[in-house]
């Protein structure tokens, strides 16, 4: 009678757990989304006999070195491999997943290249984690036809070179991490297509070219960080492109504050939102004050033609669209262009080794600050932001301060597995129930 009593709740945890068939040793299988957990367990290669109807699949911190066609089921919702050894990525691997949201390949760090149709056709994938990969480059159109692709973590790599419209199909982008890479200039369609973007992050790069167009369909963009690069200058003209801004982080670059600021000088005075120091590194009477708060009087012999000298005369005119395409984009060979040639925000240098700054302190609690911002995580899930309407709300407190960026995907995914590991922890307190009842 008692025992009786009890199947309904037995069945429940036996369909809940699908154990005894179709699980792969050592990893934990259960329902609603259908799931197999084979984490942490040294696999070497992706385990045999995960269910065909899996949805989601986690498989990080293993040892797995190789991805082959057939080692996932094309229904696969969610996929995580991050933290093992992948090296080689077999074409066709994700052939026809259409089903596929999230793929964390992250810190894979010997995976160093990628095959150009690997993501082909993953016409849901709404995030997709690079970031430390030990990629040097990338194929120009790996991203090619990723329409639904909102997040895109590419931080700590060693790029240094994007080609020109690798993420032109990229509408619905709204974050995308390039930090910790090697990258050195921005051209002129380095970011064409992003009209959805709100979060680049180019900081810790070496970044001492930046093509005056290279800014221009982010409309949208509300936070730009580009500190600890190699900017000498950076004209006004680059950020006027961005009619949405509201953080813009410029510390720890190697500033010149001749005639060479004043654009950038009259565009901080211009602008509402809110900006790190810009300390000055030459010339020699200005090392260490902060261009922002630099007056007028700071800038003697300074003619207003050369404040001007980078606006090609298109400073009166409104549509700062009008001369595009009258000079030839230097990228368009899809390599490295070298700077010279063509219209810039920024001046070539000889390299100089970055000493020690002023503001370091400073700097790295901003990054902190903004590492430890998982607010607007816990509430709501990491998909619900970035809405069309969502950036006119927000520019209205303009000059509030907040933290802008969430946490790597680290953060996240812990937030997921405890979830996880609740719901493994519910079924098997089900189990202990039984078998007390028992
Ligand atoms: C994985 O391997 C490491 C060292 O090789 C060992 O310490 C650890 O216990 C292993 N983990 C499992 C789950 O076998
Ligand atoms: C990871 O892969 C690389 C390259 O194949 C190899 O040299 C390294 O020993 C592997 N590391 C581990 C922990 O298996
Ligand atoms: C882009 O994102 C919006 C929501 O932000 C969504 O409605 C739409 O389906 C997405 N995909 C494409 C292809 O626009
Ligand atoms: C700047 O970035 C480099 C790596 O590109 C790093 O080694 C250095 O510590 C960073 N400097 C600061 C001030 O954060
Ligand atoms: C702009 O430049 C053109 C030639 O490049 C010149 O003919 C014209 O006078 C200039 N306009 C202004 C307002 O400086
Ligand atoms: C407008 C402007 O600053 N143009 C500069 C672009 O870079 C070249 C060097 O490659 C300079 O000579 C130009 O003055």
């Amino acid at each position: 009678m008692f025992e009786r009593a009890h199947m309904p709740l037995f069945l429940l945890v036996l369909c809940g757990l699908d154990f005894s068939w179709s699980c792969p040793l050592n990893c934990i299988c259960y329902t609603t989304p259908s799931t197999v957990s084979c984490q942490a367990h040294n696999f070497s290669t992706v385990p045999d006999g995960i269910p065909p109807d899996s949805e989601r699949i986690f498989l990080q911190n293993n040892k797995i070195h190789l991805l082959r066609p057939h080692d996932f089921n094309p229904n696969t919702v969610t996929l995580w491999i991050y933290s093992n050894n992948i090296t080689r990525i077999e074409p066709k691997t994700f052939h026809g997943f259409t089903q596929l949201e999230e793929l964390d390949l992250g810190d894979n760090r010997h995976l160093r290249s990628l095959d150009k149709d690997t993501f082909h056709g993953l016409i849901r994938l709404n995030a997709l984690h690079l970031y430390h990969c030990g990629l040097s480059s990338l194929p120009s159109n790996i991203f090619r036809g990723l329409r639904n692709l909102q997040y895109l973590y590419l931080q700590d790599n060693h790029l240094k070179f994007l080609p020109d419209d690798m993420f032109s199909d990229l509408h619905n982008l709204s974050h995308l991490f390039l930090h910790g890479n090697h990258l050195w200039s921005l051209n002129q369609n380095t970011f064409r297509g992003l009209r959805a973007l709100d979060r680049l992050l180019l900081h810790q790069n070496q970044i001492e070219w930046v093509d005056r167009l290279a800014f221009h369909d982010l409309k949208r963009l509300t936070t730009l960080y580009l500190f600890n690069n190699s900017l000498i200058q950076l004209s006004g003209q680059c950020l006027d492109m961005l009619p949405g801004l509201e953080y813009l982080r410029l510390n720890d670059n190697p500033w010149s504050c001749d005639c060479k600021a004043v654009s950038l000088w009259e565009w901080l005075k211009r602008f509402r939102g809110s900006t790190s120091t810009v300390g000055c590194q030459a010339p020699s009477n200005m090392i260490g004050k902060d261009l922002k708060e630099l007056r007028k009087e700071d800038f003697p012999n300074c003619s207003p033609s050369e404040s001007r000298a980078q606006t090609n005369n298109m400073s009166g005119t409104v549509n700062p669209f009008m001369n595009r395409g009258v000079v030839g984009s230097p990228g368009n060979n899809g390599h490295s262009p070298r700077p010279g040639r063509t219209r810039n925000c920024t001046k070539p240098r000889i390299r100089v080794s970055k000493g020690k700054e002023d503001n370091e302190v400073h700097h790295s609690k901003e990054v902190m600050a903004d590492k430890d911002d998982s607010s607007d995580m816990t509430e709501g899930g990491k998909h619900d932001h970035t809405l069309p309407d969502g950036t006119v709300t927000r520019r209205k407190q303009k000059c509030t301060l907040r933290t802008t960026v969430r946490p790597p995907s680290g953060v996240l995914q812990a937030n997921n597995r405890a979830t996880l590991t609740q719901s493994i922890l519910y079924v098997y307190s089900m189990i202990l129930d039984y078998l007390v009842i028992r």
